[in-house]
């Protein structure tokens, strides 16, 4: 065909397939297909028939879970699908069974292998009480699968918005390979005693916005894992829980890279840590490189500012031996509120792979312990950062002054660890 023929061809086609789209989205309700909203009875058979058609149309396909309240066992919705597809649950509540005895995997609902996906709407509540409190499965992990509430495995160029976790037994949300994706006013709310909870958890993607939502859990508020690359994060809130956490890394041989994560604008409230990046000893080698921690308020949080390259919780590592896990290109900016321990920064790096080129500016951290407040401090070993702008704490009286660091050092130094490795 002729070149021009063939564009005119191809705009026509678009031009179709354009009003195709506006003509025939297909809105296919869960209760045509079954689901009786009662709260008791599964509708998660239901809400399948209806993806499956949703799934099947070559138009934009919607799956509607009008306002009420549901009860689903677990579900698989897989694609790929011919056309895009939406879930939407504005004001619907679903449940899952409190019983773990009624899941035989690691996913209550399992989105996989879908691009062009939409989520809008609903709270997905896993009633998991009774697992935070049994003793059971938290002591022998390995033979216990507890279900992530919302598992997104393969599902790119994405939008969840609106959308509500709640009282997960495991993670909330977990993604895995969700290129380009964004989340946004979501909510995640869990009692500060509920055991592994974390809010989102992501790994292996490239392509992440987490924006305007706010996360209340008993773990992490946010967690990365390996190869996760290009997050931004945005207007976050969190706490309570354990802060916003990249690693623990190390852990396996051949992890992929962390790289380009962006925390901005966030306040954490209440949380056992802020901001931190960990990594075990004795570990794997792996690399994380430019994670920028930006405008953040802290309010009365446990360590706000962390690097832990000695990341050994319950002692089931090799203390002692250090970390190969290499950090570079790592910033604080203008980070400020109250720490509730005395040490507001701690930078400890691995004696084997030492952290290159980490800033730190504008800090404004002020002790706030339950007897009383004062002056913090800060300690790091195996990093040089570059101090700049003004911060506090700031350098009173140095007992050991390392020459190399005067002038440009400015946190105070007095309950500073110092050791031959140190290179501050
Ligand atoms: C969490 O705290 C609540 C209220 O204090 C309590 O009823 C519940 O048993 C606790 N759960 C766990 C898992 O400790
Ligand atoms: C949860 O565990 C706590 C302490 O282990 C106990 O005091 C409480 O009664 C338990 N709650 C439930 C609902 O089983
Ligand atoms: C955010 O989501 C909630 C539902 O969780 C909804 O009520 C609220 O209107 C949404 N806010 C915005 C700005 O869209
Ligand atoms: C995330 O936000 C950045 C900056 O606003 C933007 O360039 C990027 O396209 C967004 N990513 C997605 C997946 O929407
Ligand atoms: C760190 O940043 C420098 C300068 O911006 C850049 O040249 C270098 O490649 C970065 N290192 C890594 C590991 O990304
Ligand atoms: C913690 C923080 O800096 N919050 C700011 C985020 O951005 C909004 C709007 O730009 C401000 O209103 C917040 O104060």
């Amino acid at each position: 065909m002729h070149k021009d023929g063939y564009i005119r061809t191809a705009v026509f086609c678009l031009f179709v397939m354009a009003l195709g789209a506006r003509n025939h989205a297909a809105v296919i309700d869960i209760k045509t297909k079954g689901a009786v909203g009662d709260g008791k009875t599964d509708d998660g058979p239901a809400i399948l028939s209806a993806w499956k058609e949703a799934c099947a149309g070559a138009s934009p396909s919607s799956v509607l879970v009008p306002p009420g309240t549901y009860m689903s066992l677990s579900v698989v919705l897989s694609g790929p699908c011919k056309g895009p597809v939406e879930i939407q649950a504005t004001g619907a509540t679903i449940k899952a069974p409190p019983e773990l005895a009624k899941f035989k995997t690691d996913s209550w609902i399992l989105i996989q292998n879908v691009k062009r996906f939409t989520m809008t709407g609903g709270t997905f509540d896993g009633q998991g009480h009774q697992i935070w409190n049994s003793t059971k499965c938290h002591d022998s992990q390995l033979t216990c699968q507890i279900p992530v509430n919302l598992r997104l495995s393969h599902v790119k160029n994405s939008l969840f918005k609106d959308i509500t976790s709640a009282n997960s037994k495991h993670f909330h949300i977990a993604l895995w390979g969700c290129d380009n994706t964004v989340f946004e006013n979501v909510t995640i709310n869990a009692p500060e005693n509920s055991t592994n909870t974390d809010g989102i958890h992501i790994a292996r993607l490239n392509g992440l916005n987490i924006t305007k939502s706010n996360i209340k859990t008993g773990d992490d508020c946010i967690s990365f894992g390996d190869g996760s690359k290009n997050v931004r994060i945005d207007k976050v809130t969190c706490g309570p829980g354990h802060g916003i956490s990249i690693g623990s890394l190390g852990k396996y041989p051949n992890e992929e890279p962390i790289q380009g994560i962006w925390i901005k604008n966030c306040t954490i409230t209440g949380t056992n840590n802020g901001v931190r990046i960990k990594s075990w000893p004795a570990s794997h080698p792996g690399v994380a490189s430019d994670i920028h921690f930006e405008d953040i308020i802290m309010k009365k949080v446990g360590n706000p500012i962390l690097i832990d390259q000695e990341y050994c919780p319950h002692d089931l590592c090799k203390k002692g031996i250090p970390s190969k896990v290499k950090l570079s290109n790592v910033s604080f900016r203008k980070i400020r509120g109250t720490s509730t321990t005395k040490v507001a920064m701690k930078l400890a790096c691995s004696p084997e792979a030492p952290c290159d080129n980490v800033e730190v500016a504008d800090i404004n951290l002020k002790f706030h312990g339950p007897r009383g407040g004062g002056p913090a401090s800060s300690e790091c070993s195996n990093v040089k950062p570059k101090v700049t702008g003004k911060n506090v704490p700031q350098e009173t009286v140095t007992k050991r002054p390392n020459p190399a660091t005067l002038g440009t050092f400015s946190l105070d130094l007095i309950s500073r660890r110092f050791d031959a490795r140190d290179r501050c």
